[in-house]
């Protein structure tokens, strides 16, 4: 029987990459609850300020002093190494998985570095702000281009191909996410039932933690190295 793992990311793993975390920002930006701002609402309600919003996040991914951290670094070896499959799924819209050598990641919230088109949901690459005069390229028309990340309320990507891979792994490992956000947040529960080892890596117990079989306490950066080794 080929192995497989499974790893779900949060937030927790780019911390140390110098990107905000939700719950150390307690969840607000400008005094709005992400919750309320991240959501298709907020965007109908006032496209320019979700658009800032999400600029700044982008310009700061893209500055010099974010980079991949040891952990990515240690997720990206164990998938060049492991004699079976590593799916990296995601709840994380930066590239910092990608930076760091990995190539089996779903991001199962979008990315921060994609916009989408409302009018035909073609998607493409963006490196700068996205402004609500810009022409799209596929409808020639301004202000249809949304940020291709995945809001409350919208349904995650990926999610058919998340469920196969839980029911057939044989380790799951959270690493960096503190078990609010559904569906995220049930992954354990389906891995527990379909047999598979499961495992938090975090800096603190998750909402979630008790479902876990194992846990290792820390900071991302010294333990999933720890734990790939
Ligand atoms: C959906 C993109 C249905 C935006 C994001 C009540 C019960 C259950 C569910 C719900 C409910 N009410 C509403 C819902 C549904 C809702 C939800 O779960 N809400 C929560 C708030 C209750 N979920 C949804 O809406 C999802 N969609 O359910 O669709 C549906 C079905 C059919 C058809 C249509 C629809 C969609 C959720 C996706 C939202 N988008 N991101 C953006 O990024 O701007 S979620 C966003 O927040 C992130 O992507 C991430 O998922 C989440 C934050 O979670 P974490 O990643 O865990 O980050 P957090 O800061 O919380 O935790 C970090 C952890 O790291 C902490 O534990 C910390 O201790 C640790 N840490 C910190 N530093 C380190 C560290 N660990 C290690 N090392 C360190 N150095």
């Amino acid at each position: 029987m080929s192995h497989a793992i499974v790893i779900l990311t949060g937030a927790g793993i780019s911390a140390e990459s110098g990107l905000q975390t939700f719950r150390a920002a307690d969840g607000l930006w400008e005094n709005h609850r992400i919750e309320d701002v991240a959501t298709p609402e907020g965007f109908a309600k006032d496209p320019l300020k979700v658009q800032a919003f999400y600029n700044t996040r982008r310009q700061q991914l893209l500055s010099d002093e974010v980079s991949a951290n040891p952990a990515h670094y240690a997720l990206a070896k164990l998938e060049r190494e492991f004699p079976g499959e590593v799916l990296i799924v995601t709840q994380n819209i930066d590239d910092l998985h990608e930076r760091a050598g990995s190539q089996n990641v779903l991001h199962m919230h979008g990315e921060l570095l994609q916009m989408r088109c409302v009018e035909s949901g073609q998607v493409f690459p963006v490196h700068d702000d996205i402004t609500a005069e810009q022409r799209c390229a596929c409808c020639q028309k301004a202000g249809t281009l949304r940020p291709n990340i995945v809001w409350f309320g919208e349904m995650p990507l990926g999610m058919s191909k998340i469920e196969q891979a839980i029911q057939r792994c044989d380790h799951f490992v959270a690493i960096g996410t503190s078990g609010h956000v559904y569906p995220a947040a049930g992954f354990v529960a389906e891995a527990n039932s379909s047999g598979a080892h499961s495992l938090e890596i975090n800096l603190e117990p998750s909402l979630v933690n008790s479902a876990f079989q194992q846990t290792l306490i820390g900071k991302a950066s010294v333990r999933v190295p720890e734990w790939v080794e």
